[in-house]
């Protein structure tokens, strides 16, 4: 026996790896649909690497009735209509836009950090949270439990997959502009991505910081503690998949380095690689793909009574995104829909 699933997005980043890990989870289906806005509809695409293929199925007219999960990753517009009509429908929304995060009756989910959050459901409606804050969040749970952080700073380093195929598409084709003599645009981006860092993700608020700094805040805060202060820089670099972060951590109590990474080592979702020599660290490049959160180069601050540094590296279509959000239905089927 299995479940009906909705995969709503299903052509786009995250939509795609949501399909990918499906397969590759072997997560228990009765069935799998695949949607997407108009313009898709009839086209074929993989499911995974399981040989099949789905037909894409329009947004518009599509009845979620009969459907036990919906998985949104269709961006905040096409949520905004469609979400409020399958939770109605009696289907349980896991969205991986920003539109419900904050909304108090809406729990927001990282599984090893807040799975318990899942009993506050109440409108048939789960939130998935911003890649930067939910591999952040996978390396804070287990050193908050063992030392109680006081203030987190933190720099990110995202990838344009962040940002859309149309971004990965932009690096691409401005790379290679650069390297040929070719006049080079940028769409997406404000300044040049290729060979270039944009310390600009998502609109400007009034205090001069972007909203995916905010999200940074508010969501660990809704996550994992209102009591942690937290401040971000959110900078866009020339990779196509993989956030990294540098994470600067004030805490109440001791914790040595040494003990923060034997806490790491045992804290699910997470692997450390920490040699402390060249190359013994991880990069992007090496956690696309992957599901884990990957933690290198911790090391005391010694400019605080109770400090350390550490490099946080985790794939933001899969951890960030898609992962997370099956992790989240697999939580759900555990714990609330008691099918055999
Ligand atoms: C980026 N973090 O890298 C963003 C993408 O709120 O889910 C995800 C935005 C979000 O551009």
């Amino acid at each position: 026996m299995g479940y009906r699933v909705a995969v709503v997005g299903a052509t786009g980043n995250v939509g795609r790896e949501m399909l990918n890990i499906l397969a590759e989870r072997e997560f228990p289906l009765a069935e799998l649909t695949a949607v997407a806005s108009p313009a898709s509809q009839g086209r074929m695409i993989d499911f995974g690497d399981s040989g099949k293929e789905l037909k894409v199925e329009s947004i518009e007219h599509f009845d979620f009735t009969g459907y036990d999960i919906a998985l949104f990753a269709a961006g905040s517009g096409p949520t905004k209509l469609h979400a409020p009509r399958a939770a109605a429908a009696g289907c349980v929304v896991i969205d991986n836009s920003s539109l419900y995060r904050m909304e108090p009756d809406v729990p927001l989910i990282v599984p090893e950090v807040n799975p318990d959050a899942i009993s506050g459901m109440k409108r048939n409606i789960i939130a998935n949270p911003n890649c930067s804050t939910a591999q952040m969040v996978v390396a804070l749970k287990p050193l908050h439990d063992a030392a109680k952080i006081r203030r987190v700073v933190v720099s990110t380093y995202q990838s344009v997959s962040g940002a859309g195929k149309d971004a990965m598409d932009e690096l691409f084709t401005q790379t290679r502009a650069i390297f040929v003599g070719d006049p080079k645009e940028n769409n997406v981006f404000t300044k040049q991505i290729a060979f270039n860092c944009i310390p600009h993700i998502d609109d400007f608020l009034a205090d001069g910081s972007t909203r995916e700094e905010r999200k940074m805040v508010q969501e660990t805060h809704k996550i994992l503690s209102p009591d942690i202060e937290l401040t971000a820089t959110c900078v866009r670099v020339p990779v196509f998949v993989g956030h990294s972060e540098s994470i600067n951590i004030e805490f109440e109590d001791e914790l040595s380095a040494k003990d923060a990474r034997d806490v790491l080592r045992k804290a699910p979702g997470i692997m450390v690689v920490d040699k402390q020599e060249d190359g013994g660290y991880v990069t992007p490049v090496e956690c696309v793909g992957e599901y884990a959160t990957y933690i290198s180069r911790v090391r005391k601050d010694p400019t605080v009574k109770h400090g350390l540094n550490l490099w946080c590296v985790s794939d933001n279509l899969r951890k960030g995104a898609a992962l997370n959000a099956i992790q989240i239905a697999e939580l759900l089927g555990r714990k609330q829909l008691q099918k055999g």
